[in-house]
């Protein structure tokens, strides 16, 4: 018998963390299924019409698009993660899409095909995380999360931002925490969250760094000379 809520998910995926993190705060059960995106299953293609992840099964019937997967989850699993009076959810929602756009400026981080497009893309994500910083300082409540002492949905949202850093870091310095006090402080915080470290497999930073080689881009050549790969097998002496 399939499971009520089924994830269909990709280990990297940072919107099926949000929902894998939503999930784990609610105490909910769910099953977890990875695909694979550069070869997507028929099934798959047939409840995802933009042919993205996450979907959430619920008893079968598909939900996309993270966002309101989270919504859904909320709306229908305490304990609650937006925030009960409608303009500082509505407040939320804006910080939750001010996250999608981290992202984006990630991915052009990290396809950047030069050092010059990588410092100028740094720059570009660490000028998003100062509006982060600047809000920070303007909540009433003062952390350790995003809204004050309870874990919400924007802090479901920046935990998969932030744990890309984890493996950035070693690359390279790239300035973009750079005095962003309180954004490195909640980096932290939401990296000891077991929701958010439970989003992903433990193989996460092995993977991401097989998909960062894979861009071919600056990056990648910078991951070469920062973390070598380990040299290829000898070969074996012939048997005499
Ligand atoms: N707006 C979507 C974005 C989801 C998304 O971009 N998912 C990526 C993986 S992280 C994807 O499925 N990409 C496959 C593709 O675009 O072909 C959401 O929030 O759920």
């Amino acid at each position: 018998m399939p499971h009520p809520l089924t994830l269909i998910s990709h280990p990297l995926c940072p919107y099926v963390q949000r929902a894998a993190i939503a999930l784990a705060e609610k105490g909910v059960a769910f099953e977890r299924i990875d695909i694979d995106l550069a070869d997507k299953p028929a099934w798959f293609l047939a409840i995802s019409p933009l042919g993205k992840t996450p979907v959430l099964l619920v008893d079968g019937q598909p939900v996309f698009e993270s966002a309101v997967i989270c919504e859904y989850l909320d709306e229908t699993t305490a304990p609650r993660l937006h925030p009960q009076d409608a303009l500082a959810r509505a407040r939320h929602r804006g910080w939750i899409e001010f996250g999608s756009a981290v992202l984006s400026a990630i991915g052009t981080f990290y396809n950047a095909p030069d050092d010059t497009a990588l410092a100028s893309r740094a720059g570009e994500i660490r000028r998003l995380l100062a509006q982060v910083e600047v809000q920070l300082g303007m909540q009433q409540e003062a952390g350790p999360y995003f809204a004050g002492e309870a874990f919400t949905l924007v802090d479901a949202v920046f935990g998969p931002v932030f744990r890309y850093f984890d493996v950035f870091d070693p690359i390279g310095d790239f300035g973009v925490f750079t005095g962003l006090p309180r954004v490195a402080a909640w980096r932290a915080v939401l990296a000891a969250r077991p929701s958010v470290q439970g989003a992903v497999g433990a193989d996460y930073a092995d993977r991401l760094r097989v998909f960062l080689r894979a861009r071919q881009g600056a990056l990648a050549r910078r991951m070469e000379l920062a973390i070598p790969l380990p040299p290829p097998a000898r070969p074996r002496a012939a048997q005499a």
